[in-house]
């Protein structure tokens, strides 16, 4: 029992391009650590539950207009006002497999035109992942699939920059998978490698902020 030993969760974020397979990778990792009778939770940033979610969801199905550094706020602010929650979550021993977090809010921005380092500035001090699964997929390959084009961002050439700005984030903490392979071949890598992070923390590895 993790509760009673103390040991903490893991948090476990995916991250990757519009139509990676991020939201089913998620559902299928929640199942699994569920099964394992490990405490898990599954998150998803931007959360549209809160006010602020409500506002960047108008936002994203085009129906409110925003200035590009407002909307980057609002979805930095979406991230802290669940901080406490997820730092609580994680102490008592619950894991949470994150649909995207602050790689999104600098990758999506900066691909927009907006500088790099301001776009990390507002980020600095949320809890950092133990691991970032990064679904790595052609953007043209992305395209092809079901759904695409629905929201805002979901363009082509935009995609394209949102890829390379997640290159200048990648770092120690980040695994990439090739995520145009079948589902099954994806979720197989993941559960390695979610099962490793979860051990590492429960075996005592310390929280940690972003960006240090
Ligand atoms: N997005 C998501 C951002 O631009 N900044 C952020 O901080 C986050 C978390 O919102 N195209 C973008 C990426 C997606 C869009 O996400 C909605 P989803 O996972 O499709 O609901």
């Amino acid at each position: 029992n993790n509760q009673r030993s103390g040991s903490r969760g893991a948090l476990i974020v995916l991250e990757g391009l519009d139509r990676s397979g991020k939201t089913s990778q998620s559902c299928r990792l929640l199942s699994y650590l569920e099964g394992l009778g490990h405490p898990v939770e599954s998150w998803r940033f931007p959360d549209r539950n809160t006010g602020v979610g409500q506002m960047i969801s108008a936002y994203l199905a085009n129906k409110s207009q925003l200035d590009d550094h407002a909307i980057h706020l609002l979805f930095s602010a979406n991230r802290w006002e669940k901080r406490s929650l997820m730092e609580s979550k994680l102490r008592s021993g619950t894991t949470l497999i994150v649909d995207r977090y602050s790689f999104s809010g600098v990758a999506f921005s900066s691909a927009k035109g907006l500088d790099f380092e301001w776009c990390k500035a507002p980020e600095m001090g949320l809890l950092a992942p133990d691991l970032v699964l990064y679904l790595e997929i052609p953007p043209e390959k992305a395209a092809e699939r079901g759904g695409y084009g629905g929201e805002r961002y979901e363009q082509l050439e935009l995609q394209k920059k949102v890829a390379r700005s997640y290159q200048m984030l990648y770092d120690a903490s980040w695994k990439a998978i090739d995520a145009s392979l079948p589902i099954e071949d994806v979720e197989k890598q993941l559960r390695e490698m979610v099962l490793d992070c979860v051990t590492t923390c429960q075996k005592g590895k310390a929280l940690s902020n972003l960006w240090s």
